[in-house]
């Protein structure tokens, strides 16, 4: 089977076309049915800042998956043992918050790939009809089929992003504009600040040097377009909140 959701997005991925994901905070099957209708490759389910617990973000990938989509998810921070739950439900990639320093990318990797790479536990489930393969063809594909992406979000992790790449199992770095912007202030949110800019410019640079994957938070479509011609392989545009209150705006604005 070869146009199951996971292989499908992951391919996307990796053969380089940009990739433009929704985000998604709401953990209503409605919001992800209805954003998966549109041109969107997949969804982000937000299970750290998001509604979205294990059970919900189990049916948001189903939903995905009805409109042909595949889903990432974003766990809590820390929760790595998360990460093997969604993968085993089917998640085509984990987005991983707040990972600052190569012991914690390395934390990521264990439970996000199966031996040799890491120690994730055998169980896959939902993952087999999600991916197209099962048993020991699931087991040889997966490590490389469903990612693991490291959040860089502070100084720290900013200092460390060509170790942090270069960590077994580390499919790609993805950039939380918001945290950074804070975390290279010391106290101030801007996330199209000018550290915040230059910062993006030398995480593209590094993953394109350990040929991993970039991606990136955009809050509009425009700045997911101008972060593809960066050098960007993988863009989310906005969060279904942000589009619902726009589009709110712009209807009240026009009725007033
Ligand atoms: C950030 O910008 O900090 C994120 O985590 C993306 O929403
Ligand atoms: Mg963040």
């Amino acid at each position: 089977m070869h146009d199951a959701p996971i292989p499908s997005l992951v391919a996307k991925l990796r053969a380089g076309p940009p990739v433009f994901a929704a985000w998604i905070v709401a953990p209503d099957p409605a919001v992800v049915e209805t954003l998966m209708g549109e041109g969107f490759d997949g969804a982000v389910l937000d299970m750290q800042h998001g509604g979205f617990d294990v059970a919900k973000a189990a049916a948001g990938i189903a939903g995905c998956a009805l409109m042909g989509k595949a889903a990432f998810v974003r766990i809590p921070v820390g929760d790595y043992p998360t990460a093997s739950r969604m993968l085993d439900a089917g998640a085509a990639a984990i987005i991983a918050p707040m990972i600052n320093s190569v012991a914690e990318a390395r934390k990521l990797a264990a439970f996000a790939k199966y031996p040799p790479v890491g120690e994730r536990s055998w169980g896959p489930g939902r993952a087999t009809a999600l991916s197209g393969c099962e048993g020991q063809d699931y087991l040889q594909r997966s490590n490389g089929m469903q990612l693991a992406l490291a959040m860089i979000e502070t100084r720290a992790a900013l200092d460390d992003v060509d170790a942090i790449l270069a960590v077994a199992g580390i499919d790609g770095v993805f950039v939380g504009p918001s945290d950074l912007s804070i975390g290279l202030s010391d106290g101030s949110l801007d996330p199209h600040s000018a550290d915040v800019d230059a910062a993006l410019a030398r995480i593209a640079a590094s993953a394109k040097a350990a040929n991993k994957i970039a991606a990136v938070f955009c809050f509009s479509g425009g700045q997911a377009k101008a972060m593809a011609a960066r050098g960007f392989g993988l863009m989310t545009i906005a969060t279904d909140l942000l589009l619902l209150r726009s589009a709110a705006r712009a209807e009240l604005a026009a009725a007033r």
